[in-house]
């Protein structure tokens, strides 16, 4: 997974991702294309929301926490045709493509191109330019249903590929619990409560997905709360994969303290701009864990296999992308290929590998970038 939203990418980039999956026998690529700081994926009947969701007036620096910001201008979107011929491209080379679209949270660039879609559609948002989880969320009226019905559609015609991601994580309710609306709704359909607009938003939006044949996909925030169509991507708690699987989910793997390439690559590491304190070394990418616990053959059956994470927040440029990716990916597609490996056997490999990664210019072993320390 890719994260093209928090810093933008050019598709000629993504080609040279896609080679790289490729190389370690890699076969989808997660494109996380929309997010409260960006929006880049082009959508024909809503243009606003590249036009003027694909720019932000300017980046927080460093984590969440921080209180100063770069002042530049940061944007960019992708074409209808750039993505078609990168599906073909990576096609071509074994890699489906598969495109995530954020909802009901993480949606800040859609709200300020459409004020309408949020709870309060009279006021105006920008761009988020800070990091962290954003308060803003969509509405539950009609009107943004049909709206966002509207972008997967739009979505799916670009990306044929059987799974199509629709978010699903961080979703403060608090916009809901104050909104008339969204009330109103809770009480219409007969809900728990705001808490419980979060589930019938996503399953709204899976229902559309499978009437088209697709394979909705969602992070997961616990283990039960998506609906049970949705493959679900578990990134807190492997805990949350298995109760998952235990109602008959697909699951993918990816667990933040395995997966995560944002993380720091170990302690002290250089290359800094880690979003969490988690440092996320070689040994425990490699260490990942698909075990079913206990009697756990039929939930082993619905893993779908593994994902790693590059969240883009502090990272935006190639090199600083492949840095971070660069051994760690290695290990993960050794893990997740080779079963339970041997982890002395997996770096003496490794050691050669690393000659092509060189060979292609691939900035694995030290930053390829001034560091701060
Ligand atoms: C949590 S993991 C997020 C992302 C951030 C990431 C930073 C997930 C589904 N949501 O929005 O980029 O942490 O590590």
């Amino acid at each position: 997974m890719l994260d093209v939203a928090r810093h933008f990418q050019p598709v000629a980039y993504l080609r040279r991702y896609v080679d790289l999956l490729a190389l370690h026998k890699l076969n989808v690529f997660h494109l996380h294309l929309t997010d409260d700081q960006g929006w880049r994926m082009p959508i024909a009947a809503h243009p606003r929301l590249t036009e003027i969701g694909g720019h932000r007036a300017e980046s927080m620096i460093g984590p969440s926490r921080s209180t100063r910001y770069d002042g530049t201008p940061h944007g960019g979107a992708y074409t209808a045709a750039e993505l078609r011929e990168l599906v073909a491209y990576a096609a071509a080379r074994g890699v489906t493509v598969v495109p995530e679209i954020e909802m009901p949270g993480h949606v800040r660039a859609a709200l300020a191109a459409y004020p309408e879609l949020g709870n309060d559609p009279g006021r105006t948002l920008d761009v988020w330019t800070r990091w962290g989880v954003c308060e803003n969320t969509l509405g539950v009226s009609d009107h943004v249903l049909d709206f966002f019905r509207t972008v997967l559609d739009e979505t799916m015609e670009i990306f044929p590929s059987a799974h199509v991601h629709i978010g699903g994580d961080e979703c403060p309710t608090t916009e809901w619990e104050r909104s008339p609306a969204a009330l109103d709704r809770v009480r219409r359909e007969g809900l728990a409560g705001p808490g419980a607009l979060h589930p019938w938003f996503m399953q709204q939006m899976t229902d559309h997905l499978v009437r088209a044949g697709r394979r909705p996909v969602a992070w997961a925030e616990t283990g039960t709360t998506l609906p049970e169509e949705c493959t679900v991507m578990s990134w807190r708690e492997p805990a949350h994969a298995w109760a998952a699987a235990r109602r008959g989910q697909h699951v993918v793997f990816a667990d933040h303290r395995a997966t995560y390439f944002d993380y720091a690559r170990e302690e002290g590491d250089p290359g800094l701009l880690a979003q969490s304190g988690l440092v996320v070394d070689l040994p425990a990418v490699h260490g990942l864990d698909l075990t079913p616990p206990g009697d756990g053959a039929a939930a082993a059956d619905r893993v779908l296999g593994a994902s790693g994470q590059l969240w883009t927040e502090l990272v935006a440029t190639p090199a600083h992308i492949e840095y971070l990716v660069y051994p760690r990916l290695c290990a993960l597609a050794d893990r997740i290929w080779g079963g339970a490996g041997d982890y002395a056997d997996f770096t003496a490999r490794l050691d050669g590998h690393r000659t092509r990664l060189d060979a292609l210019g691939v900035p694995h072993a030290r930053p390829p970038f001034a560091t701060a320390a």
